[in-house]
């Protein structure tokens, strides 16, 4: 899953990406690279971020999801939690809902159900704008995988077709270092779910502190997680990188087959 961030104070990609032209370049690049599916964000969910109105984000994602969907054969993902611009995106031609509030807004869940398409129910502790103030856990890989169980429980209950459920740890929502870490050498346990698992490492802070690494310069240190991820059993790898990405999975598939 490709990465494509319209949002102004994305600081990894510099908002270059918000005119519909500039987006769909953007987009066809990672298609050509070999992405399978284009995440779309309006919704900036960086530790501190604030918060953005319904109208804001769907401004930002509807023209670019509506020339995406026009030009480009490829799965189209929303990046949302808000039913409003759920409902926006579908009808513009996104095809999956990437919800980092794994549906806990309300209405999302009767939203998803309804609009019977594929979600991604990621885990978060707390609010993106203090989320990484004071992250705490007794077993943070128990904690999250019970709150990725009932999560997807309360999906099925709404109606949603358990096998339209990708679930996520989320990692660095609501994580300090350490429970990062934790969380990457517990992936395996997840698989118990039932659901294909996705996460999202790439040029994420973790690798900046363990590195030293500024957000440009962390695509290495995150490529040696997606192999981790990968033989643990992680399936969705939504990254910004995507010909790297691709090449490194597809040598550790190689050599594993
Ligand atoms: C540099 C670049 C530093 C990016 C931080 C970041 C996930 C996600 C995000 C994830 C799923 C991000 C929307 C945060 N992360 N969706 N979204 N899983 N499913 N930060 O891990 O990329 S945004």
């Amino acid at each position: 899953m490709g990465i494509l961030n319209v949002t102004p104070d994305s600081f990894s990609d510099g908002g270059l990406f918000i005119a519909p032209d500039l987006a769909l370049g953007r987009a066809q690049a990672m298609v050509d690279e070999g992405a399978d599916i284009i995440d779309v964000g309006g919704e900036s969910t960086r530790p501190g971020a604030a918060a953005v109105s319904v109208q804001e984000e769907l401004d930002r994602i509807i023209p670019v999801i509506e020339a995406i969907s026009a030009a480009l054969n490829v799965p189209i993902s929303v990046d949302t939690s808000k039913p409003e611009v759920m409902r926006a995106a579908v009808s513009a031609g996104a095809g999956f809902i990437n919800d980092i509030n794994g549906l806990r807004t309300d209405q999302a869940l009767e939203t998803v159900a309804q609009l019977g398409v594929p979600v991604c129910l990621m885990h978060m502790q707390g609010q993106p704008h203090s989320m990484q103030q004071a992250p705490r856990y007794d077993d943070v890989v128990e904690e999250v995988y019970m709150f990725l169980a009932k999560r997807q429980q309360a999906a099925i209950t709404a109606g949603v077709d358990p096998g339209h459920i990708i679930l996520d740890p989320g990692f660095g929502f609501g994580k300090s270092l350490d429970h990062n870490r934790q969380l990457l050498r517990g992936l395996s346990r997840f698989t118990a779910l039932g659901a294909p698992l996705m996460v999202g490492l790439s040029r994420k802070s973790m690798i900046g502190k363990v590195l030293d690494a500024e957000v440009d310069q962390r695509l290495y240190g995150g490529l040696a997680l997606l192999v981790m991820a990968v033989q643990n059993g992680v399936s969705l790898l939504r990254v910004h990188d995507v010909k790297a990405s691709r090449d490194v999975i597809r040598m550790v598939e190689w050599a594993s087959a």
